[in-house]
């Protein structure tokens, strides 16, 4: 549901920008032939010639339409070239897509806030820069204005006929008695015009934009005058566009609220909501979305534009319309694994670039359950936390559908064993990742260096998982980190190993959906029990006391190093090409834990210490909050504090949530590392350093420091 925001201030200046036929414009710069010519994207399937996706504007002046099919197109318009969209996996691939939008994103980032909304939208907050032309350069005292600004529509301008529309808008930009919040939208459509002209001038992409007080109505307006044009908002014609517009035009509107208003309360219009109280409207609908309904009718929108240059999430699905409807686990599972390579490979990539990790992975799909309408059962969206790694993505994707599917078929196992194929049919598939967070920046090149080992992006994928598994810290902000910090715990109690996915297999040969299912969905953690305020509940000790072990990981088992062999690689140099000493010390460190975790391991506090040398600062910063149970807002500080460089003001509260003693950590090991993440820990451990005290601990083994104190 909606919930109003309040309106900051009506002195803003935000754009919306949104791209013309975008996918398009790709295809027509991949193949420049294409341009100005009927052109659509299709995304092929045998049936009737394909489903268009993007349609180009001249393929819309002969009649086609996004709603058809190839062969339809054909018939409307016979001259249109159908292009169709790159695939891998077995699916569309809107990689080239999501990349040219970045481009068009690193230019309109420049000048104000920005909040990419989508594959080919973006918000700008363009306050701060249109106050300065303001200062600088008043609209009124301009003399030359570019073609394109004179372009703008202005709604609410009357522009008579026989009149020169530039005219009146180089009029209305000049007005010497306008508003100061008018004179504010002037100068934010010499902003992004010139930030439009810059799109094209460097991408060859041509865009639309709306430029208003606020989101919703630049949102509103971006669409009205398309292609390669904008549109500017005055506050004084607000009412006349709300007056008329329908309500299922409104964002947020276009659904169930939107029917009820239209049902309910006989609104055919935004403006038909001015004659409801916000009494009425909370009486209704609630507090917040009454509040929300009566600011809509009035314009009012006090969103902030995010400062978002990246994706919220990543998802990778696909539909199976008629009969490629799926029905056997096993067909379910061959498309579940392609999404999930495909959603890992954006995980990677993503972490690569920008070093962000995702925490929770959800699967959805649509079902049909025979004799049943398709209205009368949901099927149920699943999430749990993600674990880095295709394999592990797949395993759990697969657990999370099985699940579902059981739910969804109401839990009637006995019945339908062996009998799936008549069953159930899956008409759409889809995973995505959530809770995509920076890692703390304090930890990149700890997270590099053990990417960075792989050689191979198949062989990648379950040494990085393990790494993961043991390194990567959780979110920085906020309460969500605490849940996100629970994920990683619960994520490493999960037991998802080679057993289970025999186990799977074996289900899908007897063609028996369920026979494994009750085992793998109770000991996957479900993302809805991570709802809860972290240090509320020790969930540590709650979970599963196993610990996942490597399980691929093709490294030699062997004991703890001794110092003298940690020694003995030191001379080798720094050169940590290929093994060396410190990434044994990793592979047995991880191997004589796990030998703990054969013994039983239950004890949050052994798990917490023992992973504490991969990533140290935020794990225990979960520790913290986990053992003395502090209120959420508590978790978040100590979490904060662990986000940023490591500079001296934080260094306490990072050795407060270190546990254990920063003295006795092995100067020789640390030297093994590369130069970048040396220095990483020396800045961590440059404040602990006491001046004129000899070394006293050089040289103590580094298998005391870094097992677990059992005496802590
Ligand atoms: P839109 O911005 O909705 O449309 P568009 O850019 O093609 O055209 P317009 O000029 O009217 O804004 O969508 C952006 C891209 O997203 C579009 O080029 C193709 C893709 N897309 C789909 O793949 N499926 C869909 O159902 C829609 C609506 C869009």
């Amino acid at each position: 549901m909606p919930v109003a925001k309040r309106e900051t201030s009506d002195g803003r200046v935000i754009a919306h920008v949104d791209m013309d036929c975008f996918y398009v414009q790709v295809e027509q710069r991949k193949q420049p032939n294409l341009r100005g010519l009927p052109t659509a994207v299709i995304q092929y399937n045998s049936f009737k010639g394909g489903a268009l996706i993007a349609v180009s504007y001249e393929a819309r002046n002969f009649g086609v339409k996004r709603s058809m099919r190839g062969d339809e197109a054909k018939d409307v318009c016979p001259q249109i070239h159908l292009v169709q969209v790159p695939v891998a996996h077995g699916k569309a691939d809107l990689n080239s897509y999501r990349n040219a939008g970045s481009e068009v994103v690193s230019i309109l980032s420049k000048k104000g806030r920005c909040e990419r909304a989508s594959i080919d939208e973006v918000y700008l907050d363009l306050t701060d820069a249109a106050e300065t032309m303001l200062l600088e350069m008043p609209p009124e005292a301009r003399e030359d204005i570019e073609e394109e600004v004179l372009k703008s529509h202005v709604l609410g301008l009357e522009i008579k006929e026989g009149i020169d529309a530039k005219e009146e808008v180089r009029k209305w930009i000049r007005r010497g008695d306008a508003t100061y919040q008018d004179k504010l939208l002037a100068c934010g459509a010499f902003i992004v015009a010139n930030l439009r002209m810059q799109v094209l001038k460097d991408t060859e992409f041509t865009c639309s934009a709306g430029i208003a007080h606020n989101k919703m109505l630049a949102k509103l307006a971006s669409g009205m005058n398309k292609p390669a044009q904008q549109t500017v908002v005055p506050q004084s014609s607000v009412g006349g566009l709300l007056e008329s517009l329908p309500i299922k035009k409104m964002k947020q509107l276009g659904g169930k609220l939107g029917s009820s208003l239209q049902s309910d309360l006989g609104c055919k219009t935004v403006g038909d909501l001015l004659q409801f109280s916000e009494e009425k409207l909370q009486q209704c609908y609630g507090i917040n979305t009454g509040n929300w309904l009566w600011n809509i009718a009035r314009g009012i929108n006090g969103e902030e534009v995010e400062g978002r240059l990246l994706p919220k999430s990543h998802g990778s699905g696909k539909t199976f319309p008629g009969p490629q409807a799926l029905k056997t686990l096993a067909s379910v599972q061959h498309w579940l694994n392609e999404l999930c390579e495909e959603l890992s490979e954006r995980l990677q990539s993503d972490l690569n670039l920008n070093k962000r990790i995702a925490h929770t992975l959800t699967l959805h799909a649509r079902a049909y359950k025979k004799g049943e309408s398709d209205s009368l059962r949901k099927f149920p969206s699943e999430s749990c936390p993600l674990r880095y790694g295709t394999t592990k993505i797949q395993e759990d994707a697969l657990t999370l559908f099985q699940a579902a599917l059981r739910e969804f078929l109401g839990f009637c196992i006995s019945k339908t064993h062996g009998n799936e194929n008549n069953n159930w049919g899956v008409t759409s598939l889809s995973v995505s990742a959530s809770k995509i967070v920076p890692i703390p920046s304090g930890t990149h090149s700890i997270v590099k260096y053990f990417g960075g080992q792989v050689p191979s992006s198949s062989s990648f994928n379950q040494p990085l998982g393990n790494a993961f598994d043991e390194a990567v810290p959780s979110s920085p902000s906020g309460s969500e980190n605490c849940s996100g910090l629970i994920s990683y715990e619960l994520q490493q109690n999960y037991p998802g190993g080679d057993t289970e996915i025999k186990n799977s297999e074996a289900c899908l040969h007897e063609q028996d959906p369920l026979c494994n299912l009750s085992r793998k969905v109770d000991s996957l953690p479900k993302e809805s029990s991570l709802e809860s305020p972290a240090g509320s509940e020790d969930r540590t000790t709650k979970s599963e006391p196993y610990r996942e072990l490597p399980a691929k990981d093709p490294r030699p088992l062997s004991s703890t190093p001794s110092l003298k062999a940690v020694e003995k690689k030191k001379t080798m140099g720094n050169n940590l090409k290929g093994n060396c000493s410190i990434m044994d010390f990793f592979n047995n460190y991880q191997n004589s834990q796990s030998s703990l975790e054969h013994k039983n391991v239950t004890n949050a506090h052994d798990v917490k210490t023992a992973s504490s040398f991969g990533l140290p600062s935020t794990m225990d910063s979960y520790s913290t909050c986990n053992q003395i149970e502090q209120p959420a807002e508590r978790c978040r500080e100590e979490i904060d504090s662990n986000v940023g460089e490591c500079s001296v003001p934080n260094m306490s509260q990072r050795r407060q949530a270190w546990d254990y003693n920063i003295d006795e950590i092995d100067h020789s090991v640390i030297e093994e590392l590369p130069p970048e993440i040396q220095q990483e820990f020396q800045a961590w451990l440059r404040p602990h350093k006491r001046p004129n005290v000899p070394n006293s601990k050089r040289g103590s083994s580094i298998t005391h420091y870094f097992l677990p104190d059992k005496s802590r």
